[in-house]
């Protein structure tokens, strides 16, 4: 009976439970209340009618009641507090690992791009078991990513990138939904999440006919002349890009930012705002030349040459010497150092 009428949506990620949990114990606290004050109101207004004789009396307050029905909520919301940023701490940190899908959202329909390649229209193919991060963003309006199965939803904005993952417990087809107001077809922009065995998923994901991301990536950055400005081997006019991502950039105007997905998307579209110390301003920016697609198959190649590659001549080895040797960071002949002196 009860599953002909579900009360819950499916729980198909390690979210679920947790979420769940909470929710329950909220209905709890609040039915239990909500009973004890229908009880008061009935007993007082028995037992305190009104009686030929009897005269309402003054009373001058009771500290030790209103200390007991502060104290008590206090510890009781306090609880729901700690508890609410346990979970929500969880959702919102993405593990390090995790399978990573950039997400491009528009009216009204939900574009996907795998790391590898594949590319899916309202559909979203993930493997069982695994983290899985999207990396979202929009072209025109605010969108929001929701699947109730995972009890998770974030919204998607134009502009940045914003993050949310999760880790499906389940296989199985689950309902996406956009879960904030972007048009005329919002209720139309649905589509499903598609949870496969590990075997399943590695057939789906390598029978693409793209080549992985990254690499796409690699190609628009030569087309687009990044790679005049920014190369690996000698002194180019920008900041060699190899091991960038993850790692803190000195800025001109003497702030120091990490470089994640939202800084680099930054670099391509506004230069302006974020100038990497020590060079010449001559970036233009890229702004209406790339769409949000070849933005992330550009961040997706600059992060790629930022993991795997690590020569002696790399950024990684500046970077990383600069901390704690300055002599060191000298013998590297890389524009960074040289800013860094
Ligand atoms: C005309 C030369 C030139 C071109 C073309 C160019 N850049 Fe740059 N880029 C620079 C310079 C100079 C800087 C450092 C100053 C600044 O931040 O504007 C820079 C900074 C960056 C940074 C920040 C690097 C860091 O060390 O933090 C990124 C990322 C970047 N560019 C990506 C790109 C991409 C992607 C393209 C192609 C779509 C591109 N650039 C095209 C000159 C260029
Ligand atoms: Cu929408």
């Amino acid at each position: 009976m009860l599953n002909n009428f579900p009360l819950w949506p499916e729980q198909a990620s390690t979210m679920a439970h947790r979420v769940d949990a909470l929710y329950i114990f909220l209905l709890i606290v609040a039915g239990l209340m909500a009973l004890l004050v229908c009880t008061l109101i009935i007993y007082f207004a028995a037992r305190y009618r009104r009686r030929p004789g009897i005269r309402a009396e003054q009373i001058e307050g009771s500290n030790a009641l209103e200390i007991t029905w502060s104290v008590i909520p206090f510890l009781v919301f306090m609880v729901i507090f700690a508890w609410g940023a346990v979970v929500y701490f969880k959702e919102r940190t993405p593990p390090a690992d995790a399978t990573e899908v950039y997400v491009v959202a528009k009216q009204w329909m939900w574009k996907v791009e795998h790391a590898e390649g594949q590319r899916e229209i309202n559909e979203l193919h993930v493997p069982v078991g695994r983290d899985v991060k999207l990396i979202m963003t929009s072209q025109d309006v605010i969108h929001s990513f929701f699947i109730p199965a995972f009890r998770i939803k974030q919204d998607v904005l134009p502009g940045r990138y914003t993050v949310e993952w999760f880790h499906a417990t389940k296989p199985g087809t689950y309902h996406l939904f956009c879960a904030e107001y972007c048009g005329t077809q919002h209720s139309g922009m649905v589509g499903s999440i598609v949870v496969l065995e590990p075997a399943q998923y590695e057939a789906w994901i390598n029978g693409g006919p793209n080549g992985p991301l990254s690499a796409t990536g690699e190609k628009i950055f030569a087309e687009l002349g990044c790679s005049t400005c920014h190369r690996s081997d000698v002194q180019g006019r920008g900041p060699n890009l190899e091991g960038v991502f993850g790692k803190p950039v000195q800025l001109e105007d003497g702030r120091t930012v990490t470089a994640d997905e939202n800084y680099l998307r930054e670099c391509i579209l506004d230069p302006g705002s974020k100038r990497v110390k020590g060079f010449q301003p001559i970036m233009p920016t890229f702004q209406g030349l790339v769409n949000e697609e070849q933005v992330n198959a550009l961040v997706a190649y600059i992060k790629s040459i930022s993991t795997l590659k690590s020569a002696p001549s790399s950024r990684t080895t500046a970077r990383a010497a600069s901390a704690s040797d300055a002599n060191e960071q000298a013998a590297t002949h890389t524009n960074r150092s040289q800013v860094q002196q």
